[in-house]
């Protein structure tokens, strides 16, 4: 059977493409779905690619991938300098997870440099833009191997 991916994004990247493209560039979220479809069909893998800008949504989403994903990649968006729930829910599945941002998170605010994530994550990718997402699932791939 076919490895399966969990794609997970947090609050307002539903807004991607629409609003501050000189942030976060026109890339839709969309967009994004589609390239991580194609890219790990190369591995041949499959994504399971959500949005919520709910953080409980967000934590039931990974206690759930235990038993139906190999790995996940997430951006939280906002909540990654908040959410010690969404930490704790990474720490307790057990699955590789890497954390993904579209901007460069160490060169902005001082609130933004801290992530609760990067504490539990394989590791993080961040300011590449909407190829991080691609560059997030060859190191899975390689990771599952
Ligand atoms: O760089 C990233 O990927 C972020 O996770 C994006 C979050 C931000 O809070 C994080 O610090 C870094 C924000 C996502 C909001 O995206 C928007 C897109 C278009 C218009 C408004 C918001």
């Amino acid at each position: 059977m076919a490895k399966s991916i969990l794609i997970l994004n947090g609050p307002n990247l539903n807004l991607l493409g629409s609003r501050q493209p000189e942030v976060y560039g026109t890339t839709t979220l969309d967009d994004i779905h589609q390239s991580c479809k194609k890219r790990a069909a190369e591995y041949g893998m499959e994504v399971d690619f959500r949005q919520s800008n709910t953080e409980g949504e967000l934590v039931d989403w990974l206690h759930e991938a235990k038993d139906s994903h190999q790995g996940v990649i997430i951006n939280a968006g906002a909540y990654t300098h908040t959410s010690i729930a969404l930490m704790d829910a990474i720490a307790s599945i057990e699955l590789p997870v890497i954390e993904v941002h579209l901007s460069n998170i160490h060169a902005r605010e001082e609130f933004r440099q801290n992530s609760y994530i990067a504490r539990v994550a394989l590791g993080q990718i961040c300011g590449f833009g909407a190829i991080g997402y691609e560059m997030a699932i060859e190191a899975l791939a390689s990771h599952l191997q």
